[in-house]
C-alpha cells in the first residue's frame, strides 16, 4: 500500500458520513473537445467508483462527452490523468481547490511524475487504486490525508466489478469497456505500460469477467488490456467462457498470436472482430530496432494473412518518426497498408512519454523541444527526428493520414470490410465509422511547439522530471 514516503496534509477531519466524491476524466483541451463521434469507452472511473466505500456519494464525468457542473460542491474530487491531459487536469485541480474541494490525482502521468503532480493536488496516487483508494478516503475522513499513496501491481483476482451505473462507460453502439488483465512483459522503448502495470500479466478471474459482461447488458465490448492474448492459458479459458455469451469485441494483442492457431480459433469464436496490433513500423530496420516479434516485412505479412484468414481483422498501430525512418517511410507505410488490404489503422507521430526509455535517451541527446505535456499526444512533433526535420515528419504524417483516409481510401476500405468473413455487420459499421472519424484528423493537429514559448509551458522544471524507481528496485 503506502510507499512509506507519506507526509500529512493539513485538512481537518470530516464530521459525519455524508461524503461527496466527483470523479473526472479530463479532456485534453476544454476549448477543442474531440467530438468526432468515435471514442472508446471509459473504464477508469467505473473502476475507481467500485473501489470507493459504499457510503460515499459518487458522481463521474468524462469531459470529452460532458461539461463539468461547477455549481455543485464536492468534498473530494478524483482526477485521472494521462500525459496529454495533464495541462487540463492541473487546471481543473486549481478550479476545484478554489471551490474548497480536496483534489486527488492518479493515473499514468502522476505515477511517472508524482513530484510534479503534487504541486497541483492535495494527494497523488502512484500506481493502481486497488489496495490504497479505500485507505485514502478513510484518511481524508479522519483528517489525516497524506500526500502520496502507492499501490503497485495489486492482485486483480478479487477486484470488484466496475460500477456500470454512472452513465459514462458507453460509447458508440453501446460499446462497453471491459478489463481482463493488466501488465505487459515487452517493455518497448517508447511505452510506459510495463513500468506502470508491471511485466507480469495479472488477471481478473474468468468468472468475474463473465459476470461483468452479463451485468453490463451490452453485447459489444472494447477490451482495454494491452495484450489480451499475452497469458495464453488464461486467454484460452477466458475465450471459452465468452463464446456462449454471443458478444462481439475488439481488443489489443501481440502479433505473436499468429503462431498459435488454436488460440486464434478460440479468440474468433469468443466474438473477437478486430484486434489492434502494435506493429509500430513497416520497415525491416524499424522492426529490428524495436526488437518486434517479427523482424522482417515478409514474416509480418504472413502473420497478418494468418490472422485475417481466421476471421479477425488486423488493425495495425504505426509510429512515424523512429530513428530508422527516412523520407521514404511515408509512402512505404501507405503501400504496406494497401498491399495487405488493411481497412483501418492507427497512425501516430512518435511521442517520447515521460517515464519511458526513449524520453530519457532523447533528453540526454538534447533532442526534446518541449516539456509542455499538452503536445504529447502523438499528433505533434516534440523532438528532433534523426533523419527528418520536424516539419518533414509532421507533413509526412499528414500525407499518410490524408491519403489513407481520403474518400477513395474509405471506399476501398469499406469494400475490403464487406469481403471479410465471417460477415459481421457491426464490424463493417465499425470500419465505416472509424474511417469517417479519422478523415479530418490530420487537419486538427497543432504545430511544432516553439521552444521559446515559455508561456505555453504548464509543467514542472526539468529537475522535477523524476521518474519512478525502476520496477526491479520496487519488487
Ligand atoms: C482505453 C484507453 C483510452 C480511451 C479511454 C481513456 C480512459 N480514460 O479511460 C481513449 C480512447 C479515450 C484514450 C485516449 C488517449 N489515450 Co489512452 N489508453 C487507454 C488504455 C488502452 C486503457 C485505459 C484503461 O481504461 N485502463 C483500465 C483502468 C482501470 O486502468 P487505469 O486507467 O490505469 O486506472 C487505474 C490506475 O491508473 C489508477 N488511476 C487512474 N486514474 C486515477 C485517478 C485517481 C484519482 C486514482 C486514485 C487512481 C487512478 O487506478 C485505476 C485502477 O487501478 C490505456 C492503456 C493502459 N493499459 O492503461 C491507454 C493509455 C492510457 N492511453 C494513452 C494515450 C497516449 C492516449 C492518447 C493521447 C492517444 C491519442 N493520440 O489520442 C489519448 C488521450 C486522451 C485525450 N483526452 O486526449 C497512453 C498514455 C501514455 C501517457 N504517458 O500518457 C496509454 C498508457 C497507452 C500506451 N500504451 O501508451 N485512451
Ligand atoms: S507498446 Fe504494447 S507491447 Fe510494447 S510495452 Fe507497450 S503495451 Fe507492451
Amino acid at each position: 500500500m503506502d510507499g512509506g514516503k507519506r507526509s500529512a496534509n493539513a485538512i481537518p477531519p470530516r464530521q459525519g458520513d455524508d461524503l461527496t466524491l466527483l470523479l473526472v476524466s479530463p479532456c485534453r483541451d476544454a476549448g477543442r473537445k474531440i467530438t468526432n463521434g468515435f471514442k472508446f469507452s471509459q473504464l477508469t472511473l467505473p473502476v475507481l467508483a467500485s473501489l470507493t466505500p459504499p457510503d460515499v456519494e459518487v458522481r463521474a464525468v468524462d469531459e470529452d462527452f460532458a461539461d463539468i457542473d461547477f455549481s455543485r460542491s464536492y468534498d473530494l474530487v478524483g482526477i485521472t490523468c494521462m500525459t496529454a491531459t495533464a495541462r487540463r487536469a492541473y487546471q481543473l485541480c486549481g478550479l476545484f481547490r478554489a471551490r474548497g474541494s480536496t483534489v486527488i490525482l492518479g493515473g499514468i502521468h502522476p505515477t511517472v511524475l508524482p513530484q510534479e503532480a503534487i504541486q497541483h493536488a492535495d494527494a497523488v496516487v502512484i500506481g493502481e487504486a486497488e489496495g490504497c483508494w479505500g485507505a485514502l478516503v478513510d484518511d481524508f475522513r479522519r483528517g489525516r490525508l497524506q500526500k502520496f499513496y502507492q499501490s503497485l501491481y495489486p492482485d486483480l483476482s478479487h477486484a470488484p466489478l466496475p460500477r456500470r451505473d454512472l452513465g459514462i462507460d458507453r460509447t458508440v453502439f453501446n460499446t462497453v469497456g471491459l478489463e481482463t488483465t493488466r501488465g505487459c512483459p515487452y517493455n518497448c522503448e517508447f511505452c510506459s505500460v510495463t513500468d506502470f502495470y508491471g511485466p507480469q500479466i495479472r488477471h481478473r478471474s474468468v468468472s468475474s469477467v463473465v459476470e461483468d459482461v452479463k451485468r453490463s447488458g451490452s453485447k459489444l465490448f472494447m477490451i482495454t488490456d494491452d495484450n489480451v492474448t499475452g497469458h495464453p492459458s488464461y486467454s484460452r479459458s477466458l475465450f471459452r467462457a465468452l463464446e456462449p455469451l454471443g458478444i462481439t469485441w475488439v481488443g489489443q494483442s501481440s502479433i505473436k498470436l499468429a503462431q498459435d492457431r488454436e488460440l486464434l480459433e478460440l479468440c474468433r469464436k469468443s466474438g473477437c472482430g478486430v484486434l489492434f496490433f502494435g506493429l509500430e513500423s513497416v520497415s525491416t530496420s524499424g522492426m529490428q530496432s524495436l526488437r518486434k516479434s517479427y523482424q522482417s516485412i515478409e514474416e509480418t505479412e504472413e502473420a497478418i494473412r494468418i490472422i485475417q484468414d481466421h476471421g479477425i481483422a488486423f488493425h495495425p498501430s504505426i509510429v512515424l518518426g523512429l530513428d530508422t525512418d527516412t523520407k521514404g517511410i511515408f509512402d512505404d507505410t501507405l503501400g504496406f497498408l494497401s498491399r495487405n488490404r488493411i481497412p483501418s489503422a492507427t497512425v501516430n507521430i512518435m511521442t517520447p512519454y515521460p517515464g519511458t526509455r526513449v524520453y530519457q535517451r532523447l533528453k540526454v541527446e538534447q533532442r526534446l523541444f518541449s516539456n509542455d505535456w499538452y503536445y504529447y499526444n502523438h499528433k505533434c512533433v516534440v523532438f528532433k527526428p534523426k533523419h527528418l526535420t520536424p516539419d518533414e515528419l509532421r507533413e509526412g504524417y499528414q500525407h499518410v493520414m490524408k491519403n489513407f483516409y481520403s474518400l477513395s481510401g474509405i471506399a476501398r476500405h469499406f469494400a475490403w470490410s464487406l469481403g471479410m468473413t465471417p460477415v459481421i455487420p457491426k464490424r463493417i459499421l465499425f470500419f465505416l465509422l472509424w474511417n469517417i472519424a479519422h478523415r479530418t484528423l490530420h487537419t486538427q493537429i497543432d504545430g511544432v511547439p516553439d521552444p521559446s514559448d515559455s508561456a505555453a509551458a504548464t509543467t514542472a522544471p526539468p529537475d522535477l522530471l523524476i521518474r519512478q524507481p525502476p520496477v526491479s528496485s520496487i519488487l
